[in-house]
């Protein structure tokens, strides 16, 4: 058994792409998906799962992967309240596992998710690609959060993480996560994988956290998930084969220092799933995302997919953000998460994988 390929679809209604237009990707066999209508906390309705099992089922796509059930800021944060939130956390869990979810990616990020300063930005062919700009993601967080906030309520589209409910109310986030520090973070996030690991391991779904984008602190909150040995300590700190890893390999490579290749044969057996995504750096630090193909960032794809491939990696792989090609601009796609260039991008990998199949067997 193989690498699973996934490609990752925000729901009917919710998102442009059609089931059938994926169908027609070689090689995809399963939907990432998610109630993306859930607020963090809210348990997930059986009825629910099963109407987007229906849809999948339709065109014969698995529902292994969830992306995201997102953790409630009281959990993160470490307040008396958080047990409720962990017991719902839980019931989703059960839920999930009744249609044969196998993965939940989450993230422990407080307050943001993902972050970026242009949504749009010119990549020089006539593409556009999410973009980071470090001096503009320093202080004002408010400032950061009306463009994001602004763009989605012009496109009438939410991003998840970006919830509008919990933006409105941001001033009193950041005063709620006063005092959470690195360590006050990493003692939540135990607290949260140790209450719900019995539950995953009799349910058979592992937990794979998704590296911190970018990794490193922004406007003065703490990042964990943030190079090798942030992942090494996450990793022993709950030793237990349900805890495992989304490895981003755009979110760890905006860090020009970290070497993918390396923490994917360092910690193979605890990746459950592979985001796949090219980092182009700027001397002054800022980055720009690339299309998969490995000349065209500085994140090395093809290290990272022999990495994968010399350690026999059997999880779920997806290609992560894309630029936005041809028709694709803002208004009808959704920033990073095209059509065609996460299509292009799986057909790389899978010519490199096919590749190493083919003439590379150990
Ligand atoms: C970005 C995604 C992240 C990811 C969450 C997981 O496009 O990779 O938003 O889904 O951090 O909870």
């Amino acid at each position: 058994m193989s690498m699973k390929m996934t490609f990752r679809w925000y729901g009917e209604g919710n998102d442009r792409i059609k089931l059938s237009d994926i169908k027609q990707i070689p090689g995809v066999e399963g939907i990432v998906w998610a109630l993306h209508h859930k607020m963090p906390g809210e348990v997930w309705g059986l009825d629910e799962i099963a109407e987007v099992k229906r849809q999948l089922d339709e065109y014969g796509f698995n529902m292994d992967v969830v992306e995201s059930v997102n953790v409630h800021d009281d959990i993160k944060i470490g307040l008396p309240t958080r047990d409720k939130y962990i017991e719902n956390y839980k019931a989703t869990i059960k839920n999930l596992s009744q249609f044969g979810v196998k993965v939940i990616c989450y993230n422990f990020m407080p307050i943001f998710d993902w972050t970026r300063s242009n949504l749009f930005h010119p990549v020089g062919d006539g593409s556009t690609a999410l973009f980071y700009e470090k001096n503009m993601i320093q202080d004002d967080y408010n400032a950061m959060a009306k463009y994001i906030l602004d763009f989605t309520e012009k496109y009438n589209m939410s991003f998840p993480g970006w919830e509008p409910e919990r933006m409105a109310k941001l001033d009193e986030l950041f005063k709620a996560y006063e005092g959470v520090d690195h360590e006050k973070l990493w003692a939540n996030l135990k607290y949260f994988l140790e209450e719900i690991m019995p539950t995953c391991r009799e349910c058979d779904i592992k937990m794979a956290i998704h590296m911190d984008d970018p990794p490193w602190d922004i406007f003065g909150l703490p990042r964990l998930l943030v190079d090798e040995p942030s992942i090494e300590r996450f990793l022993k700190m709950v030793d237990d084969e349900y805890n495992c890893l989304t490895l981003c390999s755009g979110s760890l490579n905006a860090n020009p220092e970290t070497n993918v290749s390396d923490i994917i044969r360092k910690h193979c057996d605890r990746i459950a799933f592979a985001h796949i995504r090219n980092v182009k750096h700027f001397e002054n630090g800022d980055f720009s995302e690339a299309s998969h193909r490995d000349c065209d960032g500085d994140t090395g794809i093809l290290d990272i997919m022999k990495a994968y491939h010399d350690c026999g990696f059997k999880g779920y792989i997806r290609p992560d953000h894309g630029r936005h090609l041809w028709s694709e601009g803002p208004g009808n796609v959704r920033p990073g998460y095209g059509l065609y260039d996460r299509a292009l991008g799986i057909m790389y990998m899978l010519g490199v994988w096919d590749y190493l199949e083919k003439f590379d067997k150990k």
